[in-house]
């Protein structure tokens, strides 16, 4: 990025979206500058049905005493392409219009149909618009862009295992394979997904909660839809059953089946915990956007396998994956990666 001035208005933009929820709408941020390239008003989005991200920082200006009549001169740095639709809210774009913002600059294209598309509409309102396509704007909205591009929800595959790839030993104990930073790393990162998914084969064998729990255990007030998904019934008396979040059964052992029916509710974003059955099955759909690896300095030699087969024979047939992060957490290390497809 060659504007010095830009660059740090869309890093504060980028902090200021980040306060915002993960909910059904993206984060966004936005910060209005003055002739001068001094920060007049910010603002961010506070989720579904709130004012979008432009709206509030235009209104914090005005609240900070800047008169929204007199603008000249005046640039508004938001991380994703104002809206130019009515939804919940009015369109950004009308709004920037109204102001007068003479230019305006963009961290990543909206890709849905009916809001994406400010960007062209403001240039043709004669506003100088400049895309920066920067990549942590883009890493920002990645689940909920890939979700409106493919039109299903994003799917994370996490799975823990041992040093040798395996997730469980061979009479299935799998409890714990990683210590509590790694598992309090699950919790953390489970509550930024809408759905979090296992497979009936988990769910009868593990018995899991699959809630977001705090460091004392308690579970947060917001709770991710959990979801099973296989032919099988579970007991009555099973964790996901106990109602201390809402739980679905999606009787269907096709992972694309199970996506549409969790896009119809508004799902856009799925943690998918396993099993190995269920995950090969994902990825045998193409329906895996990140994978989240926590692995354990441990071997077992033998036992169930993290990934249940992919049709794989030869070291030809791997599939090679973009490694995008890896770091400690506690004894543990934690190995982000994705398929390279865009
Ligand atoms: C923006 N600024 O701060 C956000 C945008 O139903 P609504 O009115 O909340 O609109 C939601 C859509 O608007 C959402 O799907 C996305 O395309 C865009 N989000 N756009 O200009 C914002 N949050
Ligand atoms: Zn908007």
């Amino acid at each position: 990025m060659d504007n010095p001035v830009d660059s740090r208005a869309l890093d504060l933009a980028l902090d200021l979206a980040r306060r915002g929820p993960l909910t059904e709408n993206p984060q966004v941020g936005c910060v209005v500058l003055g002739p001068g390239g001094e920060v007049l008003g910010q603002g961010w989005h506070r989720g579904a049905g709130t004012a979008h991200a432009e709206v509030a920082a235009l209104a914090d200006a005005a609240a900070r005493g800047h008169d929204l009549a007199r603008t000249t001169g005046w640039s508004a740095v938001v991380t994703l392409e104002p809206c130019r639709h009515t939804g919940r809210t009015g369109p950004c774009t009308r709004a920037l219009l109204d102001a007068g913002v003479a230019r305006v600059v963009v961290g990543a294209p909206d890709p849905t149909p009916t809001a994406g598309g400010g960007a062209a509409e403001l240039r043709a309102a004669g506003v100088d618009v400049v895309v920066l396509d920067d990549p942590r704007a883009h890493e920002l909205v990645r689940p909920w862009a890939r979700a409106h591009r493919h039109r299903r929800p994003a799917v994370t595959w996490k799975y823990a295992a041992t040093l040798d790839g395996y997730s469980a030993a061979t009479d299935g104990s799998s409890r714990w394979i990683t210590g509590p930073v790694a598992r309090a790393d699950v919790h953390a990162r489970r509550a930024q997904h809408d759905a979090v998914l296992v497979g009936t084969g988990t769910a009868l064998a593990d018995d899991p909660a699959l809630t977001v729990r705090d460091a004392s255990g308690a579970p947060l007030p917001q709770q991710p839809l959990r979801v099973v998904v296989g032919l099988r019934d579970l007991p009555a008396g099973a964790r996901l059953l106990d109602g201390s979040a809402e739980t679905v059964h999606l009787r269907t052992r096709d992972p694309r089946e199970a996506l549409a029916a969790l896009w119809e509710r508004g799902v856009r974003s799925v943690w998918l915990e396993g099993g190995p059955r269920l995950a090969a099955a994902f990825w045998r759909a193409g329906l895996v956007d990140d994978v989240v690896a926590h692995l354990a300095p441990a071997l077992l030699g033998s036992g169930r396998s993290a990934l249940g087969d992919l049709g794989a024979t030869s070291i030809g047939d791997a599939l090679r994956l973009q490694l995008t992060g890896a770091h400690v957490l506690g004894g543990d290390v934690v190995v982000l990666a994705r398929p390279t497809d865009p």
